[in-house]
């Protein structure tokens, strides 16, 4: 009896301490803090080599986090790579692409999101800033007068404060949750030609060019003119609504700080997820005057001497409110580098592979940029900061953002519905640096598809790629579709080895083809990891 007694005794005992350690982890969930940027390339960071462009900030973020080396956007543009890093899913599935000024929401409200993944472990989420995922049904006109949806608040954010598509994009407005802000009932917003006598007209850039002051246009851009900025699309109304570009970034950090703010007062123990998506250093480049001249490379630079600046902001915020040490701060960009990509804004830029900005190239030593299948393309700054739990340093580990639903899931214990993330691997070992080798395949997207194995890279090229290389012989066709290099001795992808490697080649086509046929790529790697 007694040892009964003493056995119940020490199976309390155990049970409650238990359920207090799991208690102690579940109070300790860290904040997460996902800072994205656009267009920001490798080379971009004073960390990673930037030698005209101050970056303080993120250079201390980098000191204090874990900077990865070889860490990537899903894909090289950004609507694609933002549907993969929120959904698990590649782009190629639903054929995402450069999203157009009206589309509706690329998501689908079955699909089971990273924003999801925080909900369903208790924390509070949100998205500050660019959103460029589409906003409201398919098949019926947004009504920009009205209420807005679906958009995030259905795919599981709990707050939104948006900028609906590119800051090069119509409409030039913010989007609260439902609703766009500030705007005056009696000067309503209309995308299409139909327009409501009330609405606002803006010069039209085709035939009024005089109108654009702050930039003339290289190519596209020449819709609407708004704040003498031409812009994709065509926008009526919303005077009173329409933001300011040289305070956008402000009007972020403003958001964010009353954002954390008001949920602290609320809750100050429940954990919080914000996606900050900066628009920052995205075509229009429009830093406020205070940052004009603090890079060598003026407006490009400038954008991404704003974007530290509030990467910085943010990190002041934490300070402040004493929540510094348990947030995690993942700093990186939906794509690479891209020099000219509509407005003459002074960036220079030369065509050739070795295209640089004044001496500056922001791919740093990798090949290609924005829209291309090279590693400059994916290829991005990649950092991740957790004071409480990530020894700082650098990792090689191969990680990819697609990875983030899987592995966020491991790491709050939350078990993914079936068929979710059908792409996407756990590699949260990886990022909290305790894993040097994160994935031993991995997918990049562009107009071409790669499959990474270890240091190799396979390239299937877009038809037109493919298109330009035909050759007449069986084996050369083949090489002119596919590319094989070595990033072991090649990082800069110079030479293609796929008549040397025939065998690897065949190996990793058929990875390749597997899964842009339609197999995910998690069970794709998984059955090759047994
Ligand atoms: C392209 C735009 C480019 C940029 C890009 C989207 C033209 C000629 N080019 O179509 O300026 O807006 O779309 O960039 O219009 S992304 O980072 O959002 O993918
Ligand atoms: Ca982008």
């Amino acid at each position: 009896m007694q040892k009964n007694t003493k056995f119940l005794k020490f199976f309390l005992f155990l049970i409650l301490s238990l359920s207090l350690s799991s208690f102690i982890e579940a109070s300790k969930k860290p904040n997460v803090i996902l800072i994205y940027g656009d267009d920001v390339g490798y080379g971009d960071l004073g960390v990673l080599g930037a030698k005209k462009i101050p970056t303080p900030n993120l250079d201390k973020l980098a000191a204090q986090g874990l900077v990865f080396t070889d860490g990537h956007s899903p894909a090289a543009t950004c609507s694609a790579s933002r549907f993969t890093m929120l959904t698990g899913q590649l782009a190629h599935r639903k054929k995402i692409r450069i999203l157009g000024i009206s589309a509706p929401l690329s998501i689908s409200l079955e699909d089971y999101t990273l924003a999801h993944v925080f909900q369903d472990a208790g924390y509070k989420t949100a998205v500050i800033g660019k959103w460029h995922l589409g906003l409201g049904s398919p098949g019926v006109k947004t009504d920009w007068n009205g209420i807005v949806k679906p958009g995030p608040l259905e795919i599981g954010f709990d707050y939104s404060f948006l900028l609906p598509n590119t800051n090069d994009r119509v409409p030039c407005v913010y989007l609260e949750n439902h609703q766009v802000v500030n705007l005056d009932p009696n000067d309503p917003i209309y995308l299409s030609k139909k327009v409501d006598p009330r609405s606002t007209e803006y010069p039209n850039g085709r035939t009024h060019p005089e109108a654009m002051t702050y930039y003339p246009n290289s190519h596209g851009h020449n819709h609407s003119v708004i704040n003498g900025i031409g812009r994709i699309g065509t926008m009526y109304g919303g005077t009173q609504a329409l933001w300011n570009d040289e305070t956008m970034a402000d009007e972020f950090v403003i958001r964010t700080e009353m954002f954390i703010t008001s949920h602290l007062k609320e809750n100050k123990e429940q954990p919080f997820f914000l996606y900050f998506s900066s628009q920052d250093i995205h075509v229009p480049r429009v830093p406020h005057p205070r940052f004009r001249g603090k890079s060598e490379l003026g407006y490009r630079g400038d954008a991404m001497v704003q974007l530290d600046w509030s990467t910085g902001a943010i990190m002041n915020i934490l300070k402040n409110h004493g929540i510094d040490q348990n947030t995690m701060i993942l700093f990186s960009s939906d794509n690479g580098p891209v020099y000219d990509d509509g407005y003459q804004d002074g960036t220079t830029v030369k065509t050739s592979r070795e295209e640089v900005d004044n001496g500056h190239d922001g791919s740093g030593i990798y090949r290609g940029g924005k829209y291309q299948i090279y590693e400059g393309g994916t290829r991005v700054p990649f950092i991740v900061s957790w004071p409480e739990k990530i020894k700082p340093g650098f990792s090689d580990a191969l990680v990819t953002q697609t990875d983030f639903i899987r592995s966020f899931a491991k790491m709050l214990n939350i078990n993914l519905p079936q068929n979710a993330a059908p792409d996407s691997q756990n590699t949260i070992k990886a990022f909290l640096g305790e894993d040097p080798i994160g994935n031993t395949y991995m997918i990049e997207e562009a107009k071409g598809y790669a499959l990474r194995h270890q240091n190799w890279k396979l390239i299937r090229m877009g038809t037109k790629g493919a298109k330009k290389n035909q050759q007449s012989t069986p084996i050369a066709a083949e090489s002119a579709k596919y590319q094989l290099f070595n990033l072991e001795n090649d990082v800069g992808e110079q030479r293609n080895v796929f008549t040397q490697y025939p065998e690897k080649a065949e190996v990793m086509i058929q990875i390749l083809e597997e899964i842009f046929s339609g197999a995910g790529a998690y069970k794709v790697f998984q059955k090759l990891a047994l």
